[in-house]
């Protein structure tokens, strides 16, 4: 093998690698969307911790909105998803932009 071969392998094993280490170090805690509610309604992580909503409904699309923060994810389809990363403790509760009546909370703690 050439020294430009083997240095074209050790790239494409590099680019190979990075997700799968980057999966590792992450933490991610799945929130489903259904019956208009969101399950669990409460999730506690820990700071660093990644949390994910998937729309699970048939027909009815849903957003996640955060109104103390003024942060609202676009709205998601059956079976989209949508993705926040929670740094610091604090309590961040939530609800539906046009479904006021459902409510969530994430509890970061340390
Ligand atoms: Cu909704």
């Amino acid at each position: 093998m050439t020294d430009r071969r083997s240095f074209a392998l050790v790239l494409s094993l590099a680019a190979l690698a990075r997700p799968i280490t980057a999966a590792a170090d992450a933490t991610i805690v799945d929130v489903e969307i259904k019956g208009n509610l969101f399950v669990p309604e409460t999730v506690t992580v820990r700071a660093g911790t990644t949390v994910r909503w998937t729309n699970k409904e048939r027909r009815t699309t849903h957003s996640v909105l955060f109104p103390a923060e003024r942060l609202e994810s676009e709205r998601m389809l059956p079976d989209e998803q949508w993705s926040r990363r929670f740094d610091a403790p604090g309590r961040h509760p939530y609800t539906c932009g046009p479904h006021p009546e459902m409510k969530g909370l994430v509890v970061v703690t340390a």
